[in-house]
C-alpha cells in the first residue's frame, strides 16, 4: 500500500544538506503544493480519501506518524527522515498523527484543490471500496 521514496541528497555535516525530487520520481505531474505547520503532538489531522488525487508527502523537520488504510487493511508509516516521502495514492483513507510540535508535513499534489474529490465520511468510503470505484480496469 505504502511507497517510499528516497531524496537525492547533497551536502555534509559541516554545510548542511540538500535534498530534492523530481516529478518523474514520483510518477505524476505536480500541480499544487501545500504544507502544514504549527501543529501541536497529539494532533490528528486528515480523517479523508481522495477519489482521484494522487500525493507525496514529506516531513522536512520533525516526526508524524501516517496511517494508510485501503478499506481491507491498514498501515502505519513513520515520516521522521527529512530525505525520503511518501506516496499517498488516491482511495486510500489517511490519517496523520503529529508525534512531535512544530513538525512539518509538505505535499505535493497531481491537481488543484477541490473538495468534491474528498471522500471525508468513513462508511462512505467503504462504500467506495465496496463497488470497486479504485480497482483497475
Ligand atoms: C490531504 C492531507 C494529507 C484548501 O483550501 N486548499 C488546499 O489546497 C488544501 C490542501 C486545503 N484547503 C482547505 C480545506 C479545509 O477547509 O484547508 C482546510 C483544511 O484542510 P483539511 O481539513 O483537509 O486538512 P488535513 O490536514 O486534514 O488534510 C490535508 C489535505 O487537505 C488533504 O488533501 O490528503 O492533508
Amino acid at each position: 500500500m505504502s511507497k517510499i521514496i528516497q531524496f537525492s541528497t547533497k551536502g555534509a555535516l559541516d554545510i548542511g544538506y540538500l535534498s530534492f525530487f523530481q516529478d518523474k520520481e514520483i510518477g505524476f505531474e505536480i500541480k499544487r503544493i501545500y504544507y502544514i505547520y504549527g501543529v501541536p503532538k497529539d494532533a490528528k489531522r486528515g480523517f479523508h480519501a481522495h477519489k482521484k488525487l494522487q500525493q507525496f508527502a514529506w516531513c522536512p523537520d520533525g516526526d508524524i506518524t501516517i496511517i494508510l488504510d485501503d478499506g481491507n487493511s491498514k498501515e502505519s508509516i513513520r515520516l521522521n527522515d527529512s530525505s525520503c516521502g511518501l506516496i499517498i495514492k488516491k482511495g486510500l483513507w489517511h490519517e496523520m498523527i503529529w508525534n512531535k510540535d512544530n513538525s512539518v508535513l509538505c505535499v505535493a499534489a497531481s491537481d488543484y484543490y477541490d473538495e468534491n474529490d474528498y471522500i471525508r465520511n468513513y462508511e462512505e468510503f467503504l462504500h467506495y471500496v465496496k463497488e470497486g470505484y479504485w480497482n483497475e480496469a
